[in-house]
């Protein structure tokens, strides 16, 4: 036999930069799961449950480009839909591969475990298709063709797909070849049109700037927008959920972009610029500052991953990386001084016996950051203290700013840990949001990885009481765990742990978890309403949050 169709399967994963496959096995996935543990070049990385094993994967997209995961039919697989959902919403290439009944099984609508008892075997996929950009159930016959349009769409879209696998169909022969297919090219005509209508437009503009947005990141495209920011000289600002994705260590960077709830002086320079680029960028609900941006339609140049817009003209066809490179190439440069100086979190409040509010938490916080860190931040009042904070160079934020899954931060920093094994994960989660899935904690230790965990314990879901009539309403509140005993009693027996309630507290556990050389997991407790300052701004902006 020259291939198995897994194998065939897990050698293109593999070609793509998938090195890692999470999940969680089951008897219709063993022939998937022996094969990724029998692949030399492929680890199997089993996690606590199959949630976390699609927000892992998801992690590991963010750093490597691609992910995988891989679970049992029906129980596995809804469990991770979530997540799938989640990386659809974020645009994350996820390839999900699910185990299902064999055809025989299939054919005899055999009420099988796993199964709805009715004889039916493709509602799981259907449930599947809304939140994956393509889908396909693998055959002997048309695996080699799937396989290549499946890896062709996920990377068109930067979007999951969904591979399901009959039992019988993995160490069967691949019958046939495909070729891989050629990546999307440009229009030469729109592209050429395109680049002239930017560089004429921005030759007419006085005053112009770039925001440079996830979407440019997520296709590996922020070198060649680095390359346009150097070649224009343009000052750049960052909205939320586009932090790093070119470095802020750099003089053109003026700060983050969100509305009027945060920076008064980036909102007021960009806005009153002549021309804006956003480059890949979305304008949520928290990347505007509850829709409080203000950018006009007509002096706003738009480079998507396959198209562009200068003003109301629009330019099909027109490939991101092509149109960033032949800008970079002509653009002329201007030597304009920056017109804002990026803000910071100010020096840090209190010390000593001090409680931690705020004010000393959160500039800590980004003190601690080091060149190089990756910092996954959940969603809650952490994230969006953290969001604001200067990354060092190198340094990258990553929070689910669309989608925003409480939960999602600590197996995506296990995911993201496993991907960049040489770089420091620093995992920062709400309390409430480790309570979903704290038991990836154990997949951490298991692996002798190190992250740096800051735990938030604010006595409940502070975001919530923020946003909702009756702060004190039953439903914010939590059971109350003891956070810094929680990596002793999942196995991770040489970790440095805290719980601090102090200012200094806070310092000489930050300083040990810096130089301990193990993992560390700090358990930070405040006030039940020490809030960063975008949370109290968005408790402060409800009616445009809520009525977009
Ligand atoms: C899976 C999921 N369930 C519920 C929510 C609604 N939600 C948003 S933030 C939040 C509370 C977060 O609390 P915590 O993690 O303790 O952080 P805090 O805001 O208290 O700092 C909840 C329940 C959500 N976003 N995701």
């Amino acid at each position: 036999m020259s291939q198995t169709v897994i194998e065939h399967v897990l050698g293109r994963l593999k070609n793509i930069g998938i090195l890692d496959i999470f999940g969680v096995p089951g008897d219709f996935s063993f022939a998937v799961g022996d094969a990724v543990v029998n692949c030399p070049e492929v680890n199997w990385i089993g996690c606590c449950n199959e949630l976390n094993a699609g927000y892992a994967a998801d992690g590991y997209a963010r750093i490597r480009g691609t992910g995988a995961v891989s679970t049992t039919y029906g129980v596995g697989e809804l469990s991770t839909l979530g997540a799938i959902a989640g990386a659809y919403a974020e645009h994350l290439p996820v390839f999900h591969l699910v185990g299902m009944p064999g055809r025989p099984t299939q054919e005899r609508r055999a009420l099988v475990h796993h199964t709805l008892g009715d004889g039916e075997f493709e509602f799981f996929r259907k449930m599947a298709d809304p939140v994956v950009c393509a889908s396909a159930i693998i055959t002997p016959q048309n695996a080699a063709y799937q396989t290549e349009r499946l890896i062709a769409e996920a990377l068109y879209h930067r979007r999951p797909v969904y591979m399901a696998f009959p039992a019988d169909v993995p160490d069967q022969e691949v019958l046939g070849s495909a070729q891989p297919l050629d990546p999307p090219r440009s229009d030469r005509t729109a592209l050429r049109s395109a680049t002239e209508a930017i560089i004429a437009a921005l030759g007419g503009a006085d005053t112009a700037c770039i925001l440079p947005g996830l979407l440019a990141k997520r296709a590996g495209l922020h070198e060649q927008v680095q390359s346009f920011i150097d070649a224009s000289g343009l000052p750049f600002a960052t909205m939320f959920g586009d932090k790093t994705v070119v470095d802020e260590q750099q003089p053109a960077y003026i700060g983050m972009y969100d509305g009027r709830l945060m920076d008064e002086d980036v909102r007021a320079f960009v806005e009153s610029c002549d021309q804006v680029v956003t480059i890949g960028t979305l304008m949520t609900d928290l990347n505007t500052g509850a829709f409080t941006a203000r950018l006009d339609p007509a002096k706003t140049i738009d480079i998507g991953h396959h198209h562009t817009r200068v003003g109301p003209r629009a330019y099909p066809d027109v490939e991101m990386g092509d149109i960033l490179t032949g800008l970079a190439s002509r653009i002329p440069r201007r030597n304009a001084p920056p017109p804002v100086k990026p803000g910071s979190l100010g020096p840090a409040a209190g010390s000593g016996s001090d409680p931690i509010t705020a004010e000393a938490l959160y500039p800590r916080w980004a003190g601690f950051l080091r060149p190089g860190d990756i910092l996954v931040a959940d969603t809650g009042t952490c994230s969006m203290g953290l969001g604001f904070a200067p990354m060092p160079k190198g340094a990258t934020f990553h929070n689910q700013t669309l989608w925003c899954a409480i939960g999602w931060a600590t197996p995506a920093a296990f995911g993201a840990a496993v991907a960049a094994p040489g770089q420091r994960v620093v995992l920062v989660t709400g309390e409430g949001a480790h309570q979903i899935t704290v038991q990836e904690i154990s997949q951490l230790g298991r692996r002798g990885l190190k992250p740096v965990t800051f735990v938030l314990n604010n006595a409940g879901y502070l975001i919530e009481r923020l946003l909702c009539k009756d702060p004190k309403i039953a439903y914010n509140d939590l059971a109350s765990w003891r956070y810094s005993e929680i990596p002793r009693a999942l196995g991770c027996d040489d970790w440095f742990t805290a719980r601090v309630t102090t200012c200094g507290e806070l310092d000489e556990a930050l300083t040990r978890a810096d130089q301990v050389g193990t993992a560390a997991y700090i358990e930070v407790v405040t006030d039940a309403y020490a809030a960063s300052p975008m949370a109290v701004k968005l408790h402060e902006s409800l009616k445009t949050l809520y009525t977009a």
